[in-house]
Order: structure tokens, then C-alpha cells, then sequence
């Protein structure tokens, strides 16, 4: 039965009905019992059915499913990825772009009785808490019941997600998936943003089908809060409880695979601990922000859960997503521990289990096989783990208000080259580093891993619109904020010796870095000013506790702002600039060439 009156989702619904042709609608209300069955449904699939999924040990993981998909089939496809605008100016140099008729053309027979045999699933969903004057609806139609349980844990899905959308409003998201035969050739992730439109097919994994994550949540509602005057970015979202029971509250934009959902859940090293800091979690992946009635900068996480990178997780990285994981979540291409019905993925422990089930479903010995060089998870598994779960769920989690924000952190993968941290001189300044994020790639996206490739305000893959008017409407949300804008900052965890090795400890010592970045906020810490920015004085990152790993000549290292790789590192980004973004159709404000000019002319003197 529809959940709603309103004619323009039953229009759709009846549209997309007409097109896919499935034997059967079923509209998901969110209840235990419809999901339940539609579990049980998954569950009782024989081995070797592409949609099968299988509960785990009961008492270990109460509640918990796993789920392999296709071998070709585990990652994002950026290659497959349009952005189908009227104009091909208008989706700019970052993006593949097709004319939207043309590519309904081209789709439309993909679709044409791709349900024939199968039951679509109509899921109402809701970004954000439902009644946030910040969150939005999204309908997406799917004939994969693993969508709907993911979709379930990642979204406030169901009946109420219709609440506030009334008869006749025409603001919802429209998302039509169909997995159709996982065939990658006939693979792709296509995005209307003039009309508010999502359509996916051949895929049957994460960012590629939870269609709310990165198709709505970056794509859509980026080109969204360009027109209605907010932001939607790639960011993490923490909350820095003081001794003095002041919380402050930071996002931070890394690339996929790059530490937010590490950072967003970072315990304190014991000194603060003894100290009173507490760390809480809004979100790990992507906030919304838009100023307040204050004329600060707030923000909420539009997701409900937790899609987060399996392996590296542990006790000892981030114990706080390993607690996610205890209860009601869907694991995602990581192992099977067969000797007691669990999971198991690279660095979970030193024991990976002798009766192993590896990512893509045959039955090894996990010891010998790793060490034949294999991997018992795919680099990119994934857990779809519930928010509430999270030992450190930030009590401001579901405040429709969102949290007021002091400090944006940009960041990525760098051997060298970029310091540990340094702050911006100003939010224009802050935008220009943003811009010229880059890091090395990562499995969460197909293609070669290691590469360094610009990923500015790490939204490469994720920019609705032009590059060149997303810059220009950062440094517009930056003059209408003010004085009142979060100070921006820079990170790298990953800067490496000679031997390849991280030379910071990273994880929850990045608390040290914070709490720099706090002080700087609040105008108690000094700094010194170089030609990037303002970079710690010696002494002022707190290392007590790891002083025999930080030692001296490492934090020099770690904050060392090297002439001659930084005049490299301009001269690429001007070459970025005008290469990869100019010549291609990319708007680059003046103000952003004016900060590479500013930058250089303070390296040569
Ligand atoms: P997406 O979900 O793809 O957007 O990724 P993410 O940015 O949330 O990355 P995540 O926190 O899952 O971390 C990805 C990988 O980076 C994991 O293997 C982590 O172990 C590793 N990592 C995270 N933080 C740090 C850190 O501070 N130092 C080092 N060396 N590695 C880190
Ligand atoms: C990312 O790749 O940034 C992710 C995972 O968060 S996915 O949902 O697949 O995009
Ligand atoms: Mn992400």
C-alpha cells in the first residue's frame, strides 16, 4: 500500500513502474516484522545466490549479516559516474558529463522490464532528522532487499520520512536503482541534479546503490545548497569536550579511506583523559551546514549510520567503530571466520582464523593464504553499522538545529610535503587549501592505489556542478559568515621516512593536534607564520606520552615547510589550475589565483 498521498511521488512511482515492469511493489514502511521477512528472505537463499546474505553468530554478533558482492563489483565507479546538467559547462571539468535526453535514451532500454521476476522496493527515506529545517526526502525505488536493509541502517527509513513532505511538495529526491545483471560494462551511477534525479544500475554495492549516501548527500545536495545558500561536504563531524565542559565542534574533510571515520571517533590519549577531554561523534562521512540564526556556520549529519573501511580496524585503532560493529550490522566482502560463524579483515587481530571463507567466497586456510599474499577482506569491505550504537554518539546527534561549528580541517594522503598541521590566514586562504587537496588514491574508488591525485575539499568524485562555481560559492558562505566563519585548517597523518613508514603516530594521538587547533580557535596559542601558513611553535603540540616515538627531530619533520618541495607543490597547483580546471571549462575565482600568488611570492622571498 503507497505510504503517502502526494501526487508527485506517486507519479513517479507509477512512471517507474511502467518502466522496470516488476511482478510486484512493496513499500517499506520501516517496520521490524516487513524487515524481518524480507531478512529471513535473504537469509534462506541458497549458497552461491548473488543476493544472499547469512546471519552470524548470535550471541557474538546479535543481529549481524554478511554479504559478498560480485568480484567485479566493490567500490565505487568514478569512470561510470555522470552528471547529466543541461549543459556540459554547467557539471564542469571534474565530472563525466552526458546531455540528460541522451542519457535517458541510452538508459531507458537498460530499464525496460529490468524488474520483470523481481519485487521493486519503494523506500522513503529521510538526510537528516526527520523535522530538521536542514534535512531533506529522498524515495528510492530498488529491486535488491540488501539495499533496503542498508538503506534501513543508514537512513531514518520508513512511513515517517513522508511526515513533513505534504500532497503536493515537489522537494524529494528521486532514486531508481535496479542491480539488473551486475554487468560492469553496462555499469552506471547517473545524477540529474536539475531534477532532482538519481538512476543506477548494474551495481549492487555501497556508494554506487545507497543512493541517500553519495549520489543525494554530496552529488544532489551539493548543486542544492549551491542554489538555496548552503554547503554539503565530505566531512566528518566531532564534538572536543573541554575540562571546562565546553564542547567545541570541528569538521573534517579527507578523501575516501583517509581517517574521518577514525577521526570522528578518536579516544583521547590517557593525559587528556586525566584531564576531562571527551570526543563525540556526529557524524563520519558527510555534513550539511548552513548559518544559523547566530550567523554561525551549523551542521548535522544527513546519515543515520556508519558505512565505514573494515580493515585496520581494531581494538587498538579505533575501539569505538569496533564497538559499532557488536550488534545489527551488515558486514560487506570482509572474511568469515567459519570456526565460530564471525568476521574477520586485515589488522582486526593477529589470529586470522585457520577455517576462513575469503572476500570472494572460497573456503581457505587464513594463515597461508595470507602469507602467500592474499587478502582475506577486500581492501574496501565495509560495516553498515547503526549511529546508535557508537559508544561515543554525540548527545547533539538528532538536534535538528545541527552543532555550531569552529573549525574546518582539510587533509589527505602525503608522503611529504605537507606538514602535520597549519592554519589558514583567512577563510579565502582556508578555500584555496582546499582546493588544492590532493592525496594518494585508495581502494574506495576502482583504479590503481597510491597515485597522488588533486581531490579538492576531497569532493572530486563528489561535486554536483562545476568545480569553478562550487569554489566560488565557498568563498561566497565564507563573506556572508564573516567574522563568524570556523577557521581552516590543514592535516597529515601520513607523512613518511625514507622506508615508507608513518613518522606520526596518528589515531587518537591526533587528539594532540586537535587540541592545537582548539587553541588556535580560541586565540590561547601562538604561532609561526610561514609562507603556507600559520604553522605550532616548537613545543606547542603536546607530545607527553610519546616523546621516545616523536622525538625532536621527528616533530621537526612533522612541521617542516621545505622550500623546494613546496615551490613544486605551487607550481603543480598552478598547473592544476590552469590545465586540469581553466583550460577544461573550470570558473577559477580571482581570488583563488590571487592566494597562489600571495603563496609564491612569499616562498621566493
Ligand atoms: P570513507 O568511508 O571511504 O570516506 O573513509 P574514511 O575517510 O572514513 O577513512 P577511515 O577512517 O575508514 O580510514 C581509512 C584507513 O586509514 C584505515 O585503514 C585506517 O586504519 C587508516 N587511518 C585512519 N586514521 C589514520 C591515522 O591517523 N594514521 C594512519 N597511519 N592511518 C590512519
Ligand atoms: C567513500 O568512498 O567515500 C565512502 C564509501 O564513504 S561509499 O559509500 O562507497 O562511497
Ligand atoms: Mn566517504
Amino acid at each position: 500500500m503507497a505510504l503517502t498521498n502526494n501526487k508527485n511521488v506517486l507519479a513517479w512511482v507509477d512512471e517507474m513502474v511502467a518502466l522496470t515492469k516488476p511482478d510486484k511493489v512493496v513499500w517499506i514502511d520501516g517496520s521490524k516484522e516487513q524487515l524481518d521477512a524480507l531478512t529471513s528472505e535473504v537469509t534462506t537463499l541458497p549458497d552461491g545466490d548473488p543476493n544472499k546474505m547469512y546471519y552470524l553468530n548470535d550471541e557474538k554478533l546479535p543481529g549481524c549479516l554478511y554479504h559478498r558482492t560480485l568480484p567485479n563489483d566493490v567500490a565505487r565507479v568514478e569512470d561510470r559516474t555522470f552528471i547529466c546538467t543541461s549543459t556540459k559547462e554547467a557539471a564542469g571539468p571534474t565530472n563525466n558529463w552526458m546531455a540528460p535526453d541522451e542519457m535517458k535514451a541510452m538508459l531507458t532500454p537498460l530499464y525496460d522490464g529490468v524488474m520483470k521476476g523481481r519485487t521493486m522496493y519503494v523506500i522513503p527515506y529521510s538526510m537528516g532528522p526527520i523535522g530538521s529545517p536542514l534535512a531533506k526526502v529522498g524515495v528510492e525505488l530498488t529491486d535488491s532487499i540488501y539495499v533496503v536493509l542498508n538503506m534501513n541502517i543508514m537512513t531514518r527509513m520508513g512511513a515517517a520520512a513522508f511526515e513533513n513532505l505534504g500532497d503536493t511538495s515537489d522537494d524529494f529526491v528521486r532514486g531508481l536503482h535496479s542491480k539488473a545483471d551486475v554487468d560492469p560494462e553496462k555499469r552506471y551511477i547517473v545524477h540529474f541534479p536539475e531534477e532532482n534525479t538519481i538512476w543506477s544500475i548494474n551495481s549492487a554495492y555501497g556508494g554506487n546503490v545507497l543512493l541517500g549516501k553519495k549520489c543525494f548527500a554530496l552529488r544532489i545536495a551539493s548543486f542544492q545548497g549551491k542554489n538555496e545558500g548552503w554547503m554539503a561536504e565530505h566531512m566528518l563531524i566531532l564534538g572536543v569536550q573541554k575540562p571546562d565542559g565546553e564542547t567545541k565542534y570541528i569538521t573534517a574533510a579527507f578523501p575516501s579511506a583517509c581517517g574521518k571515520t577514525n577521526l570522528a571517533m578518536l579516544i583521547p590519549p590517557e593525559g587528556y583523559q586525566k584531564d576531562g577531554y571527551k570526543v563525540f561523534t556526529v557524524g563520519d562521512d558527510i555534513a550539511w551546514m548552513k548559518p544559523g540564526k547566530d550567523g554561525r556556520l551549523y551542521a548535522i549529519n544527513p546519515e543515520n549510520g556508519f558505512f565505514g573501511v573494515a580493515p585496520g580496524t581494531n581494538e587498538k585503532s579505533n575501539p569505538n567503530a569496533l564497538a559499532c560493529t557488536r550488534k545489527n550490522t551488515i558486514f560487506t566482502n570482509v572474511a568469515m571466520n567459519n570456526e565460530d560463524n564471525t568476521v574477520w579483515w586485515e589488522k582486526l587481530d593477529k589470529n586470522p582464523p585457520v577455517d576462513a571463507t575469503e572476500w570472494k567466497g572460497a573456503k581457505v586456510n587464513g594463515p597461508e593464504y595470507i602469507a602467500e599474499g592474499g587478502n582475506l577482506a577486500h581492501p574496501n569491505s565495509r560495516f553498515t553499522a547503526p549511529a546508535e550504537n557508537c559508544p561515543c554518539i554525540s548527545p547533539e546527534f538528532n538536534n535538528p538545529e545541527g552543532v555550531p561549528i569552529s573549525a574546518i580541517i582539510f587533509g589527505g594522503r602525503r608522503a611529504s610535503t605537507t606538514p602535520l598541521v597549519y592554519q589558514s590566514f583567512d577563510w579565502t586562504h582556508g578555500t584555496y587549501i582546499g582546493s588544492a587537496v590532493s592525496s594518494e588514491t585508495t581502494a574506495a574508488a576502482t583504479g590503481a592505489v597510491g597515485v597522488l591525485r588533486h581531490d579538492p575539499m576531497a569532493m572530486k568524485p563528489f561535486i554536483g556542478y562545476n568545480v569553478g562555481d562550487y569554489w566560488a560559492h565557498w568563498l561566497e558562505m565564507g563573506e556572508k559568515l564573516g567574522d563568524k566563519a570556523p577557521k581552516i585548517f590543514n592535516v597529515n597523518w601520513f607523512k613518511q621516512d625514507e622506508e615508507g613508514n608513518f613518522i606520526w603516530p596518528g589515531f587518537g594521538d591526533n587528539m594532540r593536534v586537535l587540541d592545537w587547533i582548539i587553541k588556535r580557535c580560541e586565540g590561547t596559542v601562538d604561532a609561526e607564520e610561514t609562507a603556507i601558513g600559520y604553522l605550532p611553535k616548537k613545543g606547542d603540540i603536546n607530545i607527553e606520552g610519546i616523546e621516545d616515538e616523536v622525538t625532536p627531530e621527528i616533530m621537526d619533520k612533522l612541521l617542516a615547510v621545505d622550500k623546494d618541495l613546496w615551490t613544486k607543490e605551487i607550481a603543480e597547483m598552478r598547473r592544476y589550475y590552469n590545465d586540469d580546471i581553466a583550460a577544461k571549462g573550470g570558473n577559477i575565482p580571482a581570488a583563488l589565483y590571487a592566494e597562489l600568488d600571495k603563496i609564491e611570492a612569499k616562498l621566493n622571498k
